[in-house]
Parts: structure tokens; sequence; C-alpha cells
């Protein structure tokens, strides 16, 4: 049994949805991030970081592992899939979760900071996230132009991290128009039942885009 620390954000739903994907047992355990509930001691002692996703494996030790790429890497580890064994492709693999980890997730999320959350408009700011995130999207569409998924023919977990950053384009305000190995894959991984469960893992709250924005405003600011 894995305990899932998270929240309805991309960074969690990668987990949400790898733990679908491997078929493991998983109980998840929502934190109101409005209420600072990642900063308590007790989640502390979990993720010194203080921010979801964190997992516990209940199976290991109480071990814990905190950083979505390094759970991803930890879970695709215990289960012997969606990370393969072959050296050269094991290395693919990991060069896209790093993509992800250090270009896609952190430029979408200050593009959505800037763009909507941010209580002053900066144009300059907004411009350069959503611009690097338009470039990094350019990427990735010129990788998928050759293979099916982001490291090659096989769905992995370097997919499983970048797609729900990438869902979000349109509330990030980056355009992918005449990206179309880009959509290509946007698609086909919407289909997938354990991307379905995993963006509703924990389910999204039932306040509108823009009162959940003014929630956001305030912790991205206090
Ligand atoms: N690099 C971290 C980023 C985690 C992260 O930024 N989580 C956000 C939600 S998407 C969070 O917990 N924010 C709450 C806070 O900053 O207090 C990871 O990939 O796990």
């Amino acid at each position: 049994m894995i305990d899932l620390y998270t929240a309805a954000t991309p960074n969690g739903y990668k987990i949400s949805i790898a733990l679908e994907e491997m078929g493991l047992d998983y109980e998840v355990r929502h934190l109101d991030l409005m209420s600072n509930e990642q900063k308590q001691p007790e989640f502390l002692a979990i993720n010194p970081n203080g921010r979801i996703p964190a997992i516990i494996d209940r199976d290991n030790d109480d071990f814990a592992v905190f950083e979505s790429g390094a759970i991803l890497l930890y879970l695709a580890e215990k289960t012997g899939r969606f990370l393969p064994s072959d050296p050269k492709k094991r290395s693919q693999v990991i060069q896209w979760l790093m993509f992800q980890m250090g270009g896609v997730g952190p430029m979408m999320g200050q593009a959505n900071v800037f763009y909507r959350y941010f209580p002053e408009k900066i144009p300059a700011a907004i411009e350069r996230y959503q611009k690097e995130g338009r470039r990094l999207f350019e990427v990735m569409d010129g990788q998928l132009a050759n293979n099916r998924y982001l490291a090659g023919d096989e769905y992995t977990i370097a997919d499983m991290s970048t797609w729900p950053w990438v869902r979000i384009h349109e509330w990030s305000g980056v355009d992918i128009t005449g990206l179309t190995h880009l959509k290509r894959w946007l698609e086909e991984l919407t289909l997938r039942p354990a991307c379905q469960v995993g963006i509703l893992t924990p389910p999204p709250s039932d306040l509108s885009d823009e009162e959940r924005a003014e929630q956001i405003r305030k912790m991205v600011t206090r």
C-alpha cells in the first residue's frame, strides 16, 4: 500500500496517473494547500520541502519519497514498468523526465503564476514564461515527429510527468497552434484510462476558475 500525499495540481496528477498505470494500491491523503497543510511539521517530516506530491511506501519500511520525478523513478523501479532496463533506453527516459522537471514544469508553473495569479500584471514576465513554454513545446513537437512517445516507441514515466502540464496549455496561455505532433500525443494520452482517473485524483475543487485563481493568488503572494 502506498500513501499518496497530493492535491489537485499537475505535479500531484503525475503520481496518481503513475499509480493507476502501474496498478498499485494507494490511499489518497489530500492536503489543503490553501490552509498550508503542506507546511505543517507532520508533513515536513515526509517532505522537508513542504510541497506535494510525496509518498510513503507502507510495504517498504514506510519509506518516504518526495519530488515528483524521484517518485516516478521509485515507482517504476519498484514495479519494473515504464522505465526500460536497457541503459541507453533508460537514459533516454531519464533525459525527458529531467526535461520536464527542469523545464516544462517550472516554466508552465511560472506562466500560470504571472498570467493567472500574480496581482500585478507584468507583461515582460508573462511573455517570458509563455515564450519559454512555447519553445519547450516546439522541442517536444520535434521529438514527437519521429517518436510515438517522448522517449521513443514506448509509453514511459517521461510521458506521465509531462502530459499533466501540457494538457492545461490554454490556462497557461501557451499556444500550441501548428504543433501537430504534440497535439497527436496529447490526444492519445487523454484517452488512456489511467490519465482520466489520475486527473480526478483528488477530485478538482468545485470552485469556479476565478474563485480558485483568487485563492491561489493569496497563496503565491503570502
Ligand atoms: N519540484 C516539485 C514541485 C512541487 C510543487 O511545486 N508542488 C506545488 C503544487 S503543484 C505545491 O505543493 N505548492 C504548495 C506550496 O508551494 O506551498 C515536484 O515536482 O514535486
